[in-house]
Parts: structure tokens; C-alpha cells; sequence
């Protein structure tokens, strides 16, 4: 369903789609679409168009822009995010007018949680000392207890409230945070056991996840990154780990990734790096939103999960 309507003008002719959607292969998200949609217009980014080319260009569907883009732009009116976070897409030359949207897939949330929950029982059932113990070919038990850990979830929007579900469903005690809940975030955390970042990456939020915040956690406790790097000042995670005063932290997400092969992050012991696999929208369900998205534009109407520029989510 299309929001409210934007523009006085009617448009009669399909509109142009550049796609912008490296690291994946060219394709990826063409052949999904052309599957729902023979017509419409689409053109791969490279960066040899021309002006002329891009002038054309109504909308783009992308997972980050280049720099420079936005300005050879004119005609642009939206901007689709193959994700779910649009962090990347907010360039500072982005004009006000143009929308941009998300995708919301129930499926990517569900991927997500049980992610965050493989992580979570992970480090609570300390699976990571039997491994170090299999190294050393030690068979030793140590006392056993179903996991009833406190679980913060930090962010409870579409990503962070299945989260919260799942976690409660497996025996966690889990807690939501957002910012709309009234207690501080030094409060929420103080005696949080595992916290979860899920929370979109804004102004507010980059760099939240800092000495400070990791100063109020208990001592041994463990966070889960499942949102963005830009989260987490990765200089003090390895500070407070290595310390001691947290145990560890999986990190599906950095602040520069890929990460390279000298990254500090890399070799703190407790710290689990993953490349941003906690899960990903299938092609077809990009392809279907995006496509009911250009629909809307195309009669002049706002697409679904049309974000707020003001809040940047
Ligand atoms: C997303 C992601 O935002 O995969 O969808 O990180």
C-alpha cells in the first residue's frame, strides 16, 4: 500500500532504475526484478555513464551510494535500500525531497534472532571453553544450568522485537531499549548480562557503545552486534575485553568492512568476528518490495517503509 500522495503531476511513462548494488554481482537484483517485471527500466551502475545517462535516472535501488553520485542526479525522486538499515544512503547532498525507503522482511528478522540467539547460548553455555578444552583434549564438566541470562535488546523496531521474541522463547530474560522506554541508557544497562545492539545507525547512536557504556555494564558481560560497526567505538570494546571487564563480544558488523587482515579486532581473545552474515533479504523479496515501491512512485505517492530523513530511520 502506497502512502499519501507527493506530487501534483501524474507521471505517465515508466521511470529509470539505476542499481547500485555492488559488492553483489551484476544481475543479482536485475533478473529478480525483470522476473516480476519485464518493463522496467533498469540500468547497471558503472562508473563510465555518462551525465546525459544519469540525468535520466528517477530512481535508484541501492546498498550504498559512491560519492559524487547524488549530484549527477537530477530528476532523482527515491532511493530504495536493498537492507533494512538506510544508514549508507543518507549521503549530506541528498535533497530533501527524495525519499528513501527500506526493506522489511520478517524472514531477514527471523534470520537476524536466530543469529543473536546462536551467539547468545553460545556465550552463555560457554561453548567456547569446551572448544579450547577439545584443543587439549581435556574431558572436564563444569556445573550446568539452563541459561535465564539478562538480555538487553537495545532498539525495538522491526529487527529488534523478533529478536527480543526469540531470545525470550529460548529462557533469556529479556529487556527492550529504545528511546521512547524513559530509563537511561547507563540504567539499562547496569545489569544487563548479554546486551544486543539492533538499533538503527544515526547521529544519536554512532559511537553509543563506547568506554562509557561498556563502564556500566556488569562485569562479564557480553555483547551481541547485530546492527551497525559505527555502534561500537571498536578502541574501547578491545580496551574493556581485554581488561577483563567484559567477557567478549560477537561482532557481525564493523565499522570498516570488509575488515583488513591488520584489524586489531581480529585476534582479542573472546571477541567472535563474523562478515555481516546474521542474514540477508532473498533477491525476490527485494525485488518485490521494490517494485511495489516504484508503482507508488510512479502515481505520485509515498512507497511503503518510507523513512523519517528528520530521525534517519
Ligand atoms: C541490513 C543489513 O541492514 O543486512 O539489511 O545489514
Amino acid at each position: 500500500m502506497c502512502g499519501q500522495h507527493i506530487f501534483v503531476m501524474r507521471y505517465r511513462r515508466g521511470m529509470k532504475t539505476l542499481l547500485v548494488t555492488a559488492p553483489m554481482p551484476e544481475g543479482y537484483f536485475s533478473h529478480a526484478i525483470r522476473a516480476l517485471d519485464p518493463d522496467i527500466d533498469l540500468i547497471e551502475h558503472d562508473p563510465a555513464l555518462s551525465d546525459a545517462q544519469l540525468a535520466e535516472v528517477d530512481a535508484v535501488l541501492a546498498w550504498q551510494l559512491p560519492k559524487g553520485l547524488v549530484p549527477r542526479l537530477p530528476r532523482l525522486k527515491w532511493i530504495c535500500a536493498v537492507s533494512a538499515g538506510v544508514d549508507k544512503l543518507l549521503a549530506p547532498d541528498l535533497p530533501p525531497q527524495v525519499m528513501v525507503s527500506r526493506i522489511v522482511d520478517t524472514e531477514q528478522a527471523h534470520g537476524i534472532a536466530q543469529f543473536v540467539v546462536l551467539m547468545a547460548l553460545r556465550h552463555a553455555r560457554q561453548l567456547s571453553l569446551y572448544e579450547a578444552q577439545q584443543q587439549r583434549h581435556e574431558w572436564k564438566r563444569q556445573p550446568v544450568a539452563a541459561v535465564r541470562s539478562r538480555v538487553v535488546v537495545l532498539g525495538m523496531g522491526a529487527m529488534g522485537s523478533v529478536v527480543a521474541q526469540l531470545l525470550t522463547q529460548v529462557g533469556f530474560d529479556v529487556r527492550g531499549w529504545s528511546r521512547r522506554s524513559g530509563e537511561t541508557f547507563a540504567e539499562v544497562l547496569h545489569d544487563a548480562e548479554i546486551v544486543v545492539c539492533a538499533l538503527p545507525l544515526t547521529a544519536e547512536t554512532n559511537g553509543l557503545l563506547d568506554a562509557r557504556a561498556f563502564a556500566s555494564m556488569p562485569r562479564g558481560a557480553y555483547l551481541i552486534n547485530i546492527a551497525r560497526g559505527a555502534h561500537v567505538v571498536e578502541g574501547d570494546l578491545i580496551d574493556a575485553v581485554r581488561s577483563g571487564h567484559l567477557a567478549g563480544a560477537a561482532l557481525d558488523v564493523q565499522r570498516h568492512e570488509p575488515m583488513s587482515a591488520d584489524d586489531a579486532l581480529w585476534d582479542v581473545p573472546g571477541i567472535t568476528i563474523t562478515p555481516h552474515i546474521g542474514a540477508q533479504s532473498s533477491p525476490q523479496t527485494i525485488a518485490s518490495q521494490f517494485t511495489a515501491g516504484l508503482r507508488c512512485v510512479e502515481r505520485g505517492e509515498t512507497p511503503p517503509n518510507t523513512i523519517d530523513r528528520t530521525r534517519g530511520y
